[in-house]
């Protein structure tokens, strides 16, 4: 068993949480990553009011273990499902893609724990102050909308800007990468990709196959032009997205031209014309698991390297 202070703050046994990704984490394996002792955390994306609550519903229906929902910034409905955050009292809230300065105050005095993701240092000092209870700091190896800092340089410098307990985001995919966040001085880990892959997450099966044959080299940035970076699979649809970037199309061509594409990679299968976003550690995936398996495996094996690692030292 690991405690740190994350597993003290959220009251789970592991500590890990499960990256809150749109069309892909739904209530079924949030309730199966909580049950197994870590935080599930729902994805709430671009998804109206309504179906967040109903997932919600389904998750306080099957599992009474601490989970959470994650809030992208950019949603169209961000205010509605702040609010729903906060009268069904959602245990954590996690939030991407920009600055949430706004909702922390309420969501804290509605009882909800609050975790932002973070891509600098700065913005982890400010959100602190501003009473997130923990950040989460999300390296550029992370899948889906991304910063431009590698997790091995952040973590340390938002641990050393920030008195709270950070999470690693971004790069870690086993018990190795949780053993090395450890390292770094974080209190924990957030997983996306290596979540993919597991029964209980209802992304398409193309979805999970795409990511079990991928290596490191796999994935590709598009929309950085744009100021909207999103790491995904390369496929046909990256590199039309990636020609029309190189070609200068408008802000406009290329939003349009990305709208839709994860929920056809996710939710109809589409791998070829959708947008497969994934970390660069879907090299290190090669199975579809429980997602207990992965739980399970990620403590053993980074108490296993801890260990290996507290036997090299000489006196
Ligand atoms: O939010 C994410 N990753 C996401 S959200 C998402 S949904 C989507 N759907 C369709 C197309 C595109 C996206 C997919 N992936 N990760 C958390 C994250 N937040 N990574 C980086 C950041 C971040 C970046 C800048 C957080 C704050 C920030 O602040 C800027 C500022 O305003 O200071």
């Amino acid at each position: 068993m690991l405690q740190t202070a994350l597993t003290d703050l959220l009251g789970i046994t592991h500590p890990i949480m499960q990256g809150g990704m749109a069309w892909v984490a739904t209530w079924e394996l949030v309730v199966a990553v909580s049950d197994a002792g870590a935080l599930g955390v729902l994805g709430a994306g671009n998804a109206p009011v309504d179906f967040v609550r109903n997932q919600i519903k389904q998750i306080k229906e099957h599992t009474t273990k601490p989970f959470g929902l994650n809030v992208p910034m950019f949603s169209p409905c961000v205010d509605e499902v702040m609010a729903l955050c906060m009268q069904e009292r959602v245990p954590v809230v996690t939030t991407g893609a920009g600055n949430p300065t706004p909702y922390i105050a309420p969501l804290k005095e509605a009882g909800c724990i609050v975790i932002p993701v973070v891509a600098s240092a700065a913005l982890g000092r400010r959100l602190e102050r501003a009473g997130a209870d923990a950040v989460i700091a999300e390296g550029e190896e992370s899948g889906g909308h991304i910063g431009t800092v590698t997790t091995m340089a952040l973590v340390p410098q938002v641990v050393d800007a920030v008195s709270v307990p950070v999470i690693a985001a971004g790069g870690v995919g086993d018990g190795r990468g949780l053993a090395a966040a450890l390292a770094l001085g974080a209190a924990g880990v957030q997983m996306g990709t290596r979540f993919i892959c597991t029964e209980e997450c209802t992304a398409h099966r193309n979805y999970k196959e795409a990511i079990v044959k991928a290596n490191e080299r796999s994935t590709m940035v598009t929309g950085a032009t744009i100021g909207h970076p999103v790491r995904c699979l390369r496929n046909p649809m990256s590199r039309d997205f990636e020609e029309l970037e190189r070609r200068g199309a408008s802000d406009q061509e290329i939003i349009e031209f990305g709208t839709g594409r994860l929920r056809m990679a996710a939710a109809q299968g589409d791998v070829v014309y959708g947008s497969v976003m994934a970390g660069q550690v879907a090299g290190l995936v090669h199975d579809i698991v429980p997602a207990a398996e992965v739980v399970r495996r990620t403590v053993a094996e980074a108490e296993s390297a801890l260990q290996r690692m507290q036997s090299m030292i000489r006196s």
